[in-house]
């Protein structure tokens, strides 16, 4: 896989998983940092699955963002295959809520990280700030974009509850 100039790339094992890991695009889009969306899932497409965690960094990208739901080996497997660092989203499942796909990713063994993140829409959004934290580390315009980005969450809370909010 070579060409790429997306600096982030989003994977998630299932096109069920959007709706949870779009959040994690949004999160980068507002902050202007690129990235690609990709369905890879571990199961269904294990091929698929090493031919992108193979050649991630050879394409380019810099951090990954993994997202699956169940028996959640996506990220992991991605990990085993890249350099890159990796963060895990848990996607929130039917059966057991998402607390499967949590210890699914969060378990892994010494030498073999998965930065994993909160269950559902929280994580995905937590994972696209944790990369821009990462790529921020090198571009001093994004740490700038960054830190007007979380001010903005700061100056948005309120003093007080109101009964119209
Ligand atoms: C996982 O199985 C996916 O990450 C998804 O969260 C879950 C269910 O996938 P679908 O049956 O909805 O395609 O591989």
């Amino acid at each position: 896989m070579t060409g790429h100039s997306a600096d982030v790339a989003i994977i998630m094992g299932s096109q069920s998983d959007w709706a949870t890991m779009r959040h994690a695009a949004d999160t980068l889009g507002e902050l202007g940092i690129s990235h690609e969306c990709r369905i890879v899932s571990a199961h269904r497409t294990p091929q698929r699955l090493y031919d992108f965690a193979t050649g991630a960094k050879a394409a380019g990208f810099k951090v990954i963002i993994a997202g699956a739901g169940g028996a959640a080996h996506l990220p992991g497997m991605t990990a085993a295959m890249t350099p890159l660092p990796v963060f895990g989203v848990p996607v929130e499942s039917k059966a057991l809520s998402g607390q499967d796909s949590l210890l699914s990713i969060v378990q892994m063994p010494a030498g073999i990280p998965v930065g994993t993140l909160a269950i559902g829409k929280a994580g995905a959004t937590n994972a696209a700030l944790l990369a821009a934290a990462v790529l921020a580390l090198g571009d001093e315009a994004l740490a700038a974009r960054l830190d007007g980005w979380r001010a903005s969450r700061t100056a948005a809370v309120a003093d007080h509850p109101s009964d119209d909010a």
